[in-house]
């Protein structure tokens, strides 16, 4: 089967949702088809005021440090995690602010927020794909990216070459169509790096980013409902 050419959406002012230091989506990005099933839409610079909010969450989210078996050793996660409800945080919290726009550019989302804390380049995420496909195979998941720039990597589960995205503070990236099947990603090591927190919030089904629904071209709808 042809893979589409990557189609472009204009930026364009969206300019939707603002509240204290908080704006959000102030541009619409660029959506990539990484195959005819699976699409990346990268909106840089889509949080203003992602500083104050990386220091929030650093503030209030009760952080754990876990350990994994792996074959027979014990080995610590290489960064700090935890999966909250979105309900435990305030509305005025600006965690919930920022939902609340990317709820508004994919679609509704699961209740579950997932929160990343890489204290420097030595933590990471390894090659995986979100679990959540497994109940949910055309599930959407996205990325809210805070503090130091890292990359982030995506390739195809049967192998060929990866594709890059160097994600900055305020940064939304999200992983739609059939990315948690067909595609894997991660956040490699680097020598040099701040620290970084990740908000990965997911949607069960398929979603037409709004950068799509307000005349962005994905060729037909079809090409992101999984097959
Ligand atoms: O930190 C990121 O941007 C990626 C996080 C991730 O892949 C995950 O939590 O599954």
């Amino acid at each position: 089967m042809a893979v589409l050419a990557p189609p472009q959406v204009q930026p364009q002012q969206l300019d939707f949702w603002s509240t204290g230091d908080l704006r959000l989506a102030t541009t619409a990005g660029e959506i990539v088809a990484l195959d005819p099933w699976s699409w990346v839409w990268f909106a840089p610079q889509w949080l203003e005021g992602s500083d104050q909010l990386m220091q929030r969450l650093a503030e209030d989210v009760p952080w754990q440090a876990e350990l994994r078996v792996m074959y027979d050793r014990v080995l610590e996660v290489p960064r700090l995690q935890a999966m909250l409800d979105s309900s435990s945080f305030d509305p005025e919290h600006p965690f919930s602010a920022v939902r609340r726009g990317v709820e508004h550019a994919v679609g509704p989302l699961m209740p579950q927020a997932g929160f990343n804390l890489y204290r420097s380049g030595d933590d990471s995420v390894a090659w995986h794909s979100d679990r959540v496909a497994h109940a949910h195979p055309a599930s959407t998941v996205a990325l809210v990216s805070l503090g130091a720039s890292r990359r982030f990597s995506m390739r195809p589960v049967g192998g060929g070459a990866a594709r890059h995205w160097h994600l900055n503070s305020g940064d939304l990236l999200v992983m739609g169509g059939a990315c948690q099947r067909h595609w894997q990603h991660c956040v490699p090591k680097m020598r040099h790096a701040g620290q970084r927190i990740s908000i990965g919030l997911r949607a069960t089904d398929s979603v037409r980013p709004t950068a799509l629904r307000r005349g962005g071209t994905f060729g037909s709808p079809s090409c992101i409902t999984v097959a």
